[in-house]
């Protein structure tokens, strides 16, 4: 069996170049496609704010114009953030063998595990960038195996931030749910109710001798309904707008939020996915730590029969989602 590079070990042996695989097209080189001198400052909503009526207003609106937004005083304790980095940087600190024993096996059609290579490569180009992917939530979609044994405290952690996550999640249904005219709760049952799947993904970007000539994770919209997102202190998201590619601004302690594939789909194309970016940073290790909220694998996902009429038809396919993430991850159309 052939076993996948991983950028960690490469990045160990480039000190001053890196290999061809790993330059981008010049039509992709961040050094040359990013806006330079000025960060996008996406909405910031505070979910403290005790006008409710307002804080959906903010979300609905950020979902619609930009597909992104952050959110602070979010109620998930910073402390139970934190651990949740530290125990996942210890895992990817960990020697290789460690690390192998949870790689995603070569057969397998769920994303789960330890790995390098995630969609079909364009001209044969690679991400500077490692992931580990496990669910944390339902208890009942949790395969342990892809769980790291070390940190002994990584399950414990990553339990307890799959609770404290809840609250938001909420939060963030409610708020999309009304903003397109229906009930309450009325668009998580349509994303999956109790089944909705929290995807954790651990991305983990080595210091890059060529961050000009690099990307991390290369432009893609998520094919979730939201990410929610954590990334450490090292600048590197950069997100598609009005035709650019800028740096978004980071808020310390702020959730990051992306729309999804999914949450398009389902509102008939009310809220917008966001196209996004990662750089790599010269000196430092980049990570960060988003969950993707999404169906089961053979839960169909289409556009919302109360959003659909003769004025409006539906303008995306109704589809089982692992139908959706096998087109999309070998780049095949929808
Ligand atoms: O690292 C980040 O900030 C974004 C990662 C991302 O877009 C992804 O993993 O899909």
């Amino acid at each position: 069996m052939e076993v996948e590079s991983r950028v960690h070990d490469i990045a160990l042996l480039s000190k001053e170049t890196i290999p061809e695989e790993y330059i981008r097209l010049k039509d992709e080189q961040p050094g040359i496609t990013t806006v330079q001198g000025k960060t996008l400052e996406v909405p910031v909503i505070d979910f403290g704010d005790p006008d409710h009526e307002n804080v959906i207003r903010q979300v609905v609106e950020a979902s619609r114009e930009w597909g992104m937004f952050q959110i602070v005083n979010h109620e998930i304790p910073y402390d139970i953030i934190r651990k949740l980095q530290q125990v996942g940087k210890e895992f990817f600190e960990l020697p290789s063998e460690e690390k192998e024993v949870y790689a995603k096996p070569p057969d397998s059609n769920s994303v789960e595990g330890y790995g390098t290579k995630l969609q079909k490569e364009v001209e044969g180009k690679k991400g500077w960038v490692d992931h580990l992917f496990h669910r944390i939530w339902p208890p009942s979609a949790i395969n342990y195996k892809f769980w790291p044994k070390n940190p002994p405290s990584y399950r414990e952690t990553n339990e307890e931030y799959a609770k404290h996550m809840h609250g938001v999640v909420e939060k963030l249904f409610k708020s999309l749910s009304v903003g397109v005219g229906l009930e309450k709760d009325e668009l998580r049952k349509a994303a999956g109710g109790d089944e909705l799947v929290y995807l954790l993904k651990i991305n983990y970007y080595p210091p890059c001798p060529r961050p000009n000539l690099a990307l991390g994770v290369v432009a893609h919209t998520d094919m979730s309904f939201i990410t929610i997102l954590v990334p450490n202190d090292v600048q590197g998201l950069q997100a598609f707008r009005d035709g650019h590619w800028y740096d978004v601004k980071y808020i310390p302690n702020a959730l990051v939020i992306h729309i999804g594939d999914q949450m398009e789909i389902i509102s008939n194309g009310k809220y917008k996915s966001v196209l996004h970016r990662t750089t790599v940073n010269k000196e430092q290790t980049r990570m960060s730590w988003p969950v993707f909220l999404e169906p089961p694998a053979d839960f169909e996902v289409g556009p919302h029969p109360k959003l659909v009429n003769d004025q409006n038809p539906p303008k995306f396919k109704t589809k089982k989602y692992s139908d959706f993430v096998y087109c999309k991850l070998n780049k095949i159309p929808q």
